[in-house]
């Protein structure tokens, strides 16, 4: 054979093996991540440069990677699916979408990370954890001659119509979770009485559960609703934004993690999880601007990060509303009952 087909031939059979011309020897690994981009990227690279797996990653939002996994179930193109709230990762799983796995690390884990692997029969992780609460822009708020936003109740006031921005649950994991909340905080029907009148005052139901940061961060919008610690990155940047942990109390997030049933490549998917799960990984994100709490005892925590401690959080009860049944239930009444109404 010529040489030029040889390389022909070669060439033609990576392809076929699924490897690409730039394909490192230690194989590559799809990665589904839900956290903030830069936080995904900076963790990709120390992985990277420590194993010399190629990363394919991806960002999208919690909810968005729940119907993918979902939708891909017979022919999965992930392996791991990294971080976002931990509802749809227990959902998923009870699901029989992901594959149980008992990591070496588990022991070096803070209890309540280790709880959501035994409650899902090793299907998911904690990763972090961090608090729902609402950030308000400062200037915007002096300018519009309002006083200062100490609780849930407060973005009721009908001075912040069009002034209030969430995501939407179904594609967030950030707003399920204030969904799930309000359910938990008030009660079934005056959490759903809470969200129509907030509905009243939103201006924008975002895709991604951050993004109503950075829109307060600009000004967008007066109050966005989110997890502290992403109002706490803007305020970092140097917004003027006031993060609250709301009077009544709030609700929390364990992040998740979980690797994909049918992944391709599983080996790799392994790796990466016992690693994120480090100190060495978890110190990286907090260097790379995390501020939430990091699952191993011994990584540590940023000196900005919300400290869970001084907030009033309720008992979130994340078997129920990561069961898929309660899930599916509360996000079809949340589209009936309040996205379907004018505002
Ligand atoms: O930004 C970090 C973070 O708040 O994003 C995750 C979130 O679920 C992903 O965003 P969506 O709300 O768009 O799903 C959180 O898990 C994480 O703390």
């Amino acid at each position: 054979m010529q040489f030029g087909k040889i390389v022909a031939a070669v060439g033609s059979l990576a392809v076929l093996m699924g490897m690409s011309a730039g394909a490192s020897a230690q194989g590559s690994l799809n990665l589904y991540c839900a956290n903030q981009e830069e936080w995904c990227r900076a963790v990709v690279a120390a992985f990277e440069k420590k194993t010399g797996i190629k990363v394919n990653m991806t960002r999208k939002s919690s909810g968005e990677w729940y119907a993918q996994v979902k939708a891909e179930a017979s022919n999965p193109k992930g392996d791991v699916w990294w971080a976002g709230t931990g509802d749809p990762h227990l959902q998923a799983g009870e699901e029989g979408l992901l594959e149980p796995y008992k990591s070496p690390m588990l022991a070096e884990l803070q209890d309540w990370a280790v709880r959501q692997a035994e409650q899902s029969g090793y299907k998911t992780v904690g990763v972090y954890a961090g608090a729902l609460g609402f950030g308000y822009n400062t200037d915007q708020l002096k300018k519009k001659g309002l006083t200062e936003l100490k609780c849930w109740s407060d973005l009721l006031d009908p001075k912040l119509k069009g002034e209030v921005q969430v995501a939407d649950p179904n594609a967030s994991g950030t707003s399920y979770t204030m969904l799930a909340t309000m359910v938990q905080l008030m009660g079934e029907d005056k959490g759903f009485d809470y969200l129509k009148s907030m509905h009243k005052n939103v201006n924008q139901y975002t895709k991604s559960g951050a993004a109503p940061a950075k829109a307060t961060a600009l000004g967008e919008t007066t109050v966005g609703i989110t997890f502290m610690h992403d109002m706490v990155t803007e305020i970092s940047r140097g917004a003027p934004i006031k993060v609250i942990a709301p009077c009544e109390g709030t609700g929390y997030e364990i992040g998740g993690m979980s690797l994909i049933k049918g992944a391709r490549n599983m080996d790799n998917a392994k790796k990466w999880y016992d690693w994120v799960i480090s100190v060495e990984a978890q110190t990286e994100l907090v260097k790379a601007g995390s501020f939430q709490v990091q699952s191993n005892k011994n990584a540590p925590t940023h000196p900005l990060a919300p400290k869970l401690g001084e907030i009033k959080l309720i008992n979130y009860d994340f078997k129920k509303y990561g069961s898929s049944a309660e899930r599916q239930r509360l996000l079809s009444k949340w589209g009936k009952d309040v996205k379907a109404l004018p505002n």
